[in-house]
C-alpha cells in the first residue's frame, strides 16, 4: 500500500512537466535538391524535444511538433541554420 503510494508520488511531476506539442511551421531556404528536405529532417529531428519533422519540398517548408518544456523555436532554426538551411517562422 504505501509502495503504490510512493510510486504514485513518484509519477507526478513528470505528467505536470510534461508540456502539450507545439507545432510550429518554417520557411527553409537553400533546399535546392530532393535530398536536401532529408537533411533538413534529420537536423530537425536531432533536436532534443522533437517528436516529428515533416519537409516539404515544393513549398520550401517544414512542419515541427515539439515539447515546449524541451525545445523552441529559436532551438529548430539553429538547428537549420547549422545544416546550411537558414529558415524563419512561417506567416
Ligand atoms: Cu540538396
Amino acid at each position: 500500500m504505501r509502495q503504490r503510494l510512493m510510486a504514485v508520488l513518484l509519477a507526478l511531476p513528470l505528467v505536470v512537466l510534461a508540456g502539450r506539442p507545439q507545432t510550429v511551421v518554417l520557411d527553409v531556404q537553400h533546399m535546392t535538391c530532393g535530398l536536401c528536405p532529408i537533411t533538413v529532417k534529420k537536423a530537425l529531428e536531432k533536436v532534443p524535444g522533437v517528436g516529428k519533422a515533416t519537409v516539404d519540398f515544393t513549398k520550401k517548408t517544414a512542419t515541427v511538433s515539439f515539447d515546449p518544456d524541451q525545445a523552441n523555436t529559436a532551438a529548430l532554426i539553429k538547428a537549420t541554420t547549422n545544416a546550411g538551411y537558414p529558415s524563419t517562422v512561417h506567416k
